[in-house]
């Protein structure tokens, strides 16, 4: 049977002050408690290394050089890097990523159980606004600090558990958008992991506070049901020197069912097993794409 156990550690707040080291002790400290339970990969957040600071107005300059990082693994991430690969753990983490020619992402990469690099992922759906919004009670600055993704929605193998697992990333805001998951499916996914930092409060309009869970919930399982996927999702959540973010980490299963669930808004480890055949037969039936898609009757998705 093709199977293997997913993790996800959820991040509770880090702090502005908070030093890298620490961050990553307590990434560490999570991927012992996951390997304990009998996980093979580990989900980490979006941006997980450091604060939300899209939330902050500064200049470019002074955000990558506080928040982004040059390499992976630099020298702060390499104990995370050694702890994962002497674990026989393969993981996915978020970070703030400026390449060598000075281009800012907001990246996700899959690290295989060996230590190596399976793929990276540069955010494609970049939420909020590029100006300054000084009545506001906080910044959505992702439009500022990053440049849109340029390497697509891509699907890569990772060896867990005796299989070779097609699993494909994305990031925050891309998992509320259908068109992220059809398009891995597409390339075969079986899994699809993703974090996010998902603020309480929506400084465009007065949503209620119930909707930011509800919405996020909706659109793991409407998306990993319609694509015969596992979709497992960590948060960064809770207090972030006064800026409450959601929790709810999540596994989902291809039922649309939640197979796991955080219950706190703090590093917590979640865990499933995830049986691969159970999205081969939604796959192989209900959403056989190659009997049953119309791809002629859907070209305005992609004119406009
Ligand atoms: N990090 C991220 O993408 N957050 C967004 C907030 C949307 S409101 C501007 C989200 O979709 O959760």
């Amino acid at each position: 049977k093709r199977s293997f156990v997913m993790a996800v550690a959820q991040m509770g707040a880090v702090n502005l002050d908070d030093s890298r080291a620490s961050v990553v002790a307590r990434l560490v400290e999570m991927l012992k408690e996951a390997k304990g339970r009998g996980a093979q990969f580990v989900v980490f957040p979006e941006l997980a290394l450091t604060t939300f600071f899209p939330r902050y107005w500064m200049e470019e300059a002074e955000a990558q050089a506080r928040f982004f990082e040059q390499t992976l693994p630099s020298a702060q991430t390499l104990p995370l890097f050694d702890a994962a690969r002497d674990l026989g753990l393969g993981f996915y983490l978020g970070y703030a990523e400026l390449t060598p020619e000075g281009t800012p992402y907001n990246s996700a990469v899959i690290v295989r159980p060996d230590g190596s690099i399976a793929g990276k992922y540069r955010k494609i759906h970049l939420p909020g606004h590029s100006d300054h919004k000084p009545a506001a009670p906080f910044q959505h600055l992702e439009k500022k600090y990053f440049e849109v993704g340029d390497l697509g929605f891509g699907v890569h193998d990772v060896p867990l558990g005796g299989a070779q697992v097609r699993m494909g990333m994305c990031l925050c805001n891309d998992r509320r958008w259908p068109e992220t998951y059809r398009v891995m499916a597409l390339q075969s996914a079986e899994v699809v992991v993703l974090g996010y930092n998902t603020p309480s409060l929506n400084i465009h309009w007065n949503e209620p506070v119930h909707l930011r869970t509800t919405t996020h919930l909706i659109s793991l399982q409407a998306n990993a049901y319609q694509n015969g996927l596992w979709v497992a999702a960590a948060a960064k959540c809770g207090s972030e020197d006064g800026h409450h973010m959601i929790g709810s980490s999540v596994i989902v299963a291809p039922t649309g069912e939640i197979v796991a669930r955080a219950v706190s808004e703090d590093d917590e480890v979640i865990a499933a097993n995830v049986d691969l055949s159970l999205g081969e037969m939604f796959r192989e039936h209900v959403f056989n794409f190659a009997k049953h898609r119309r791809p002629e009757h859907y070209k305005l998705i992609t004119e406009r």
